[in-house]
């Protein structure tokens, strides 16, 4: 059993009976109540899901593990030379809530090399698609391609027991996350660089391959490390880690909820945020003949957007009410790196602009920017400039915090997810009742 397996084995010895507890002595404890407008309104805030990878306090941002972002980025390990830590240490760090030390950190990185040999079919069917096809669309259909590899799939009808799940899981995730750069660089290439693909470089650490690939000199591999980290997991009622949780309750294994929870990032409230973004500010810049506008200039496109029925992308939050602190991690970035970027000083002014209007509108809960608002300037600056693959990298990340709420689920013995659902009719009668 490799270094990581084994941690978290133990760590599970020592969760089950936590969980086992709760629900045997505890079951009938209430711990919140539902109004009409949650049942309608998208269950907003309904405390209903359990996960200890990462905590979102709507003032302060995500946590993970108990970590903010900044402690994340001082305290684990960090790849020689570079500002960012190693993606393979803070997966393992997500996985088992300890900060690894340097040989922690490279057995992760031996183990993701051992298993990152894409099949050759999965290229196949990407380069079959037709070559319009959405990147969201070609990635997740790769990984989807991929779900004959499972080894969950193949155990369960083996007689694994329940108790055992959790490991079969941790195998195909591992499995998959190691492929990931690979295929998503892939995509890239063949997509917007005339299909002349990069081999990967195993000497090379996940982010700073996954740059290599990408063809992309440094620092792009620290903006790689960095956007993967920011991007893993935001507690789990977000569209994409929750759309994996619940396909993995029905025991998908992790190929089927890993494109499923890819599916709901592509959707542009959500992770399409980011290229919904880059396609607004370019709509911006063209009016403006590649000025950056005044105030006043800026206020206007805002308002002339809202006016015509759509949202400001890459402002506003279901749970988050404060500026992203992903936000901030990406803003302290740019002003380091690229502080007189003209895609990036466009941001900067919006930071000034919007909070204040979606205010005055009076609609939006949260006017402060979110992650996606500063994403796509960062990967232009760089040379990416095709913002249809954002949230490819977007869903790299993510599916580091999924797989790891999955492989707990299953550790933890979390049941087939099954709300109920009620009539409008039923909702009628109760709030009349409620009134007489
Ligand atoms: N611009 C204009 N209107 C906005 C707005 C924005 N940025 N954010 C919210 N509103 C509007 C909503 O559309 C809603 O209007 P209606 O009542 O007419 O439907 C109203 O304000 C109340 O919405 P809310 O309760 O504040 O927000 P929700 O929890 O319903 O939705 C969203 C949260 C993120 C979907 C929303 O803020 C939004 O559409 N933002 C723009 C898209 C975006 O940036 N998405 C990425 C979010 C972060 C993320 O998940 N990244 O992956």
């Amino acid at each position: 059993m490799s270094g990581l397996k084994q941690k978290l084995f133990e760590r599970i010895q020592t969760e089950r009976p936590r969980t086992e507890r709760l629900v045997k002595e505890f079951g009938n404890v209430k711990v919140d109540e539902v109004t009409v407008s949650q049942i309608i309104g998208g269950m907003r805030d309904i405390k209903s899901l359990v996960t200890d990878i990462s905590y979102l306090d709507p003032f302060e941002g995500i946590r993970f593990r108990g970590l903010t972002i900044p402690e994340v980025l001082e305290k684990l390990p960090k790849v020689p030379n570079r500002e960012m830590p190693y993606v393979e240490g803070f997966f393992h760090f997500l996985l088992t809530g300890e900060i690894p030390s340097a040989q922690e950190v490279e057995e992760v990185h031996q183990e993701f090399n051992s298993r990152k040999d894409v099949p050759e079919y999965v290229f196949d069917i990407i380069r079959a698609m037709p070559r319009d096809s959405h990147p969201m669309t070609m990635f997740a259909t790769g990984i989807m391609s991929m779900q004959r590899e499972s080894i969950f799939a193949k155990e369960y009808h083996k007689d694994l027991k329940k108790n055992d799940y959790w490991a079969a899981y941790y195998e195909d995730a591992m499995n998959l996350l190691a492929k990931l750069p690979e295929i998503a660089a892939f995509i890239y290439r063949l997509k917007y660089r005339d299909g002349n693909i990069i081999a990967g470089d195993p000497h090379l650490d996940f982010g700073g391959n996954f740059a290599h690939m990408m063809g992309i000199d440094k620092p792009y591999d620290d903006v790689s490390r960095l956007y993967f980290i920011l991007h893993s997991d935001h507690e789990s009622g977000n569209v994409s880690a929750h759309t994996g949780h619940l396909v993995a309750s029905a025991l998908s294994d992790i190929y089927y909820a890993t494109s499923a929870m890819l599916n709901g990032l592509a959707g542009p409230l959500h992770g399409l945020a980011n290229e919904e973004v880059l396609r607004w500010l370019h709509g911006v810049m063209e009016t403006m003949g590649g000025k950056v506008p005044t105030e006043d200039e800026m206020k206007k496109f805002v308002w002339d957007t809202l006016k015509s029925g759509h949202v400001i992308p890459g402002f506003g939050h279901a749970v988050l009410r404060k500026t992203d602190p992903r936000y901030m991690a990406q803003r302290e970035f740019c002003l380091k790196h690229l502080p007189d970027d003209l895609i990036f000083k466009y941001v900067d002014l919006l930071y000034k602009v919007v909070p204040p209007i979606l205010l005055e509108q009076g609609k939006a809960k949260n006017p402060w920017p979110n992650v996606d608002a500063q994403s796509g300037v960062i990967q232009w600056y760089y040379g990416v400039k095709e913002y249809e693959f954002y949230t490819v990298l977007f869903g790299i990340g993510r599916a580091l915090g999924v797989s790891s709420n999955i492989i707990w689920a299953r550790a933890l013995g979390y049941p087939l997810e099954r709300p109920k659902s009620l009539t409008t009719k039923m909702l009628e009668d109760a709030a009349n009742n409620k009134k007489s």
